[in-house]
């Protein structure tokens, strides 16, 4: 099995992205799947493209996508990825369209393919602090997210492929006042987790992640 993992260059004023940071620190091998690490940039659109490029050239079974989401305590699995972008601020290229579709043609949303549960439980079982996220924003994130779903529902409909949202690395968050932060081994041993998940559970577990508001 070969999985393609990108990670975010920074935006938004930091001088780091602990997506790319973490992604590329990964291990060329997890359970025996094969570990293809691609940074793309946080830049509507040409992220895709990037991404596209890599799936032509490697063939991956699996596109596993890796982004910080500022604020949050915890490594968050994404569910859902909505047609919609909606951003607060310009993207690296200076983009920023607000209530556009992704894709004019695509549906409203697309779920994960992975197993999320799985996931979500194999994070914890090593310690590590995870939960479902049933919402991956209306930036760049969210974009990649659905547009890669989008692309594998069209041209590459056996592939799989999902979103993984992560916390400030420490060092960012030394000005910021009261945030979360996570440290990049933890981090880095989370995500190993998943990717084993993703690899073990061809189907998801059954266990409850849900919310109530
Ligand atoms: N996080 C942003 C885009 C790039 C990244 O790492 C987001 O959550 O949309």
């Amino acid at each position: 099995m070969k999985i393609l993992v990108t990670g975010f260059d920074p935006f938004g004023g930091e001088t780091m992205n602990p997506s790319i940071e973490s992604v590329k620190r990964l291990p060329d091998t997890i359970a025996e799947a094969e570990i293809i690490k691609l940074e793309i940039p946080t830049v509507a659109y040409k992220s895709l493209s990037i991404i596209k490029e890599a799936i032509l050239q490697y063939q991956p079974d699996i596109i596993l996508s890796v982004g910080q989401a500022g604020g949050r305590s915890d490594i968050t699995i994404e569910r859902v990825g909505i047609n919609i972008q909606d951003f607060r601020i310009q993207d690296n290229e200076g983009n920023q369209p607000i209530d556009e579709a992704i894709f004019e043609d695509g549906p409203v949303a697309y779920f994960s393919n992975l197993p999320i549960k799985a996931m979500v439980h194999e994070i914890q079982k090593a310690g590590i602090p995870a939960s479902i996220s049933n919402t991956a924003g209306t930036f760049v994130c969210n974009h990649v997210f659905y547009g890669v779903r989008y692309m594998l529902e069209q041209e590459y409909p056996t592939k799989k492929s999902g979103f993984i949202h992560i916390p400030y690395l420490p060092e960012q968050v030394i000005h910021k006042g009261n945030i979360p932060s996570m440290a990049l081994d933890v981090i880095l041993e989370g995500l190993i987790c998943a990717i084993r998940a993703i690899v073990e559970n061809s189907k998801d577990i059954n266990i409850s992640c849900g919310t109530i508001c």
